[in-house]
């Protein structure tokens, strides 16, 4: 079947081109900020996760450091074999020290790390056995439903997930609760799910994890603009948007907009796009929650709490859920 292209070079159908046009196009403008991981944004999160204001890095290592022990009895309770299936693996930094302690148990089971990136599943395909040479590691690139289905045919063993980094914070409430949902229905009795959140805290704290002084974070939704240039045949003036960060402690959601500095049109493949002095585009929600909201998701999703593992300043949960 031959792709139809448009005068850009750019494959009709695209799904970046049709979900950036449906949002740019819409009364509230807005970008999925699921575009924001191309190899460029990549290394720029990389940067985030290494600054000292982005608290959520060094509070989760913390509880994998230290209470890995803990997190492994709660799995290792059931003796039965298991997959342990991480969604959005990233590097696995993090998850590297449970995979150890799992192995020092002797317990019988396959670490399947689920990423929508090629090159990460391709690296730690790679680089994993050279850190734990008895791993058994089978990689899933693609869309995280997708893949934990194509686990589920892989194998009959309980299932582990793991989804971590306060990725869930990036779907608003009703989002998650769906998510979590949709997750619910593919487990089954013997399953568990170890899930992160941040938690509420000083606003101030909060707003300085996403509004850094050195600008990496504008320059991680920046990265989004010029990507669509890049990809797209865009033609955005980068020079010619802001980035502004906002965080309501009573509803617990931190914002992130890019904000237009002067009237001005944009071309992106055959449309033009016109944006107001001072009219925002919605780039992100990165959503706080407190520990009792935190159990609503669960009991709304249909997951019972079984145990909460926090850093020493109660920034961050991981917490296990079963079904
Ligand atoms: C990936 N995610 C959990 C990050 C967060 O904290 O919402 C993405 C991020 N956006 C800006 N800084 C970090």
């Amino acid at each position: 079947m031959s792709t139809i292209i448009s005068k850009q070079n750019i494959p009709v159908g695209s799904t970046f081109l049709n979900d950036v046009l449906a949002g740019l196009t819409a009364e509230r403008k807005s970008l999925s900020s699921k575009y924001f991981y191309d190899e460029i944004g990549d290394h720029i999160f990389q940067q985030i996760m290494e600054m000292e204001d982005y608290y959520l890095t060094n509070a989760e290592m913390e509880i994998l450091q230290h209470q890995t022990e803990q997190i492994a009895d709660v799995i290792a309770a059931d003796p039965s074999a298991f997959d342990l299936i991480e969604l959005g693996a990233g590097d696995a930094t993090k998850s590297v020290h449970l995979l150890q302690s799992l192995i020092n148990r002797q317990l019988e089971f396959t670490y399947l790390p689920i990423d929508i990136s090629r090159h990460v599943i391709e690296d730690l395909e790679e680089n994993l056995p050279k850190k734990l040479p008895t791993l058994k590691v089978e990689g899933l690139n693609g869309d995280y439903f997708a893949m934990v289905k194509k686990a589920k045919t892989l194998s009959s063993r309980r299932k582990v997930l793991l989804f971590m980094g306060a990725n869930i914070g990036n779907m608003n409430v009703a989002e998650a609760e769906e998510f979590c949902k949709a997750l619910r229905n593919e487990l089954s009795a013997e399953d568990l799910l170890i899930i992160g959140f941040d938690l509420k805290k000083n606003p101030r704290q909060i707003l300085a994890a996403y509004d850094d002084a050195a600008g990496i974070t504008k320059s991680f939704n920046l990265n989004l603009l010029s990507r669509i240039n890049r990809e797209l045949g865009g033609d955005f003036d980068i020079s010619k948007f802001d980035h502004y960060a906002s965080y309501d402690p009573e509803s617990g959601a931190c914002k992130s907009y890019l904000i237009s500095l002067s009237d001005q049109l944009v071309n992106i493949g055959d449309e033009t796009i016109r944006f107001h002095a001072n009219e925002h585009i919605y780039m992100e929600i990165s959503q706080k929650y407190s520990l009792p909201e935190v159990s609503e998701i669960a009991a709304s999703s249909g997951f019972i709490p079984v145990a909460h593992f926090f850093d020493q300043h109660q920034y961050f949960v991981d917490a296990i859920w079963k079904v």
